[in-house]
């Protein structure tokens, strides 16, 4: 089984190998499989998303199973943004601690209680046979008030898991992948490729 991950997120693809690790299965990622392409990601959900990427990097591969993650930050103060747009948010090219320390300043003086935040990811498969699959993952947690640890990427310095009393970012990859949205919609996608393949099988 051959499956190839719509990502060319750095940080992502090393979470996706761990999670699918025990998976019988080759991972490539896009570049590895030698697609290069500019996705237009227009939808306005994670899983329209997610098959939107999916679904184009199916057109130049047909015969793998084509796996994509849409996620993001959603933060209740800032009414859910930046929600699907995380990645071009601030700018596409500004670095993170740029991003992070502008997201702490406009939540400057905000309580606890009003500082949720949720990461979601939204799984798509699309099959050879044409057939997609979707999956939806969540965590929850706080903005920090200061950026914390170096573990991750993107948004995981100020993402504070109460229960952990540390951010995504003080996480070891391992402890991360346990709790997170990605963590949880690929597991769910595994259950129902697996399921997908004893019934094409049998
Ligand atoms: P691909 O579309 O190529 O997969 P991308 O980075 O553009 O890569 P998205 O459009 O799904 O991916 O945007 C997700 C953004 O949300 C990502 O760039 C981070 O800023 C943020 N994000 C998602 N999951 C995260 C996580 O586990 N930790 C930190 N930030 C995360």
């Amino acid at each position: 089984m051959k499956i190839i991950f719509a990502t060319g997120n750095a940080g992502k693809m090393k979470e996706i190998r761990m999670i699918l690790s025990d998976l019988d299965a080759e991972i490539l990622s896009m570049k590895e499989a030698g697609i290069e392409m500019e996705i237009d990601e227009d939808g306005l959900t994670f899983e329209e998303n997610a098959l939107i990427k999916a679904r184009a990097i199916h057109s130049c591969a047909a015969d793998a199973i084509v796996l994509a993650d849409d996620s993001g930050l959603e933060i209740d103060y800032l009414d859910g943004l930046p929600g699907v747009y995380s990645a071009r948010y601030m700018g596409e090219d500004t670095p993170y601690e740029v991003k992070n320390a502008a997201i702490i300043r406009k939540l400057c003086g905000v309580p606890d209680e009003e500082r949720g935040a949720r990461f979601v990811s939204a799984i798509a498969a699309v099959l050879p046979d044409g057939q997609t699959l979707t999956t939806q993952g969540v965590i929850e947690g706080i903005i920090a008030y200061e950026p914390a640890g170096d573990e991750g990427f993107g948004y995981d310095p100020i993402f504070y898991v109460p229960d952990f009393h540390a951010t995504t970012a003080e996480l070891t990859p391992e402890q991360k992948n346990a709790v997170s949205h990605r963590g949880k919609a690929l597991r769910a996608m595994k259950k129902k490729l697996i399921r997908y393949f004893e019934e094409y099988e049998g």
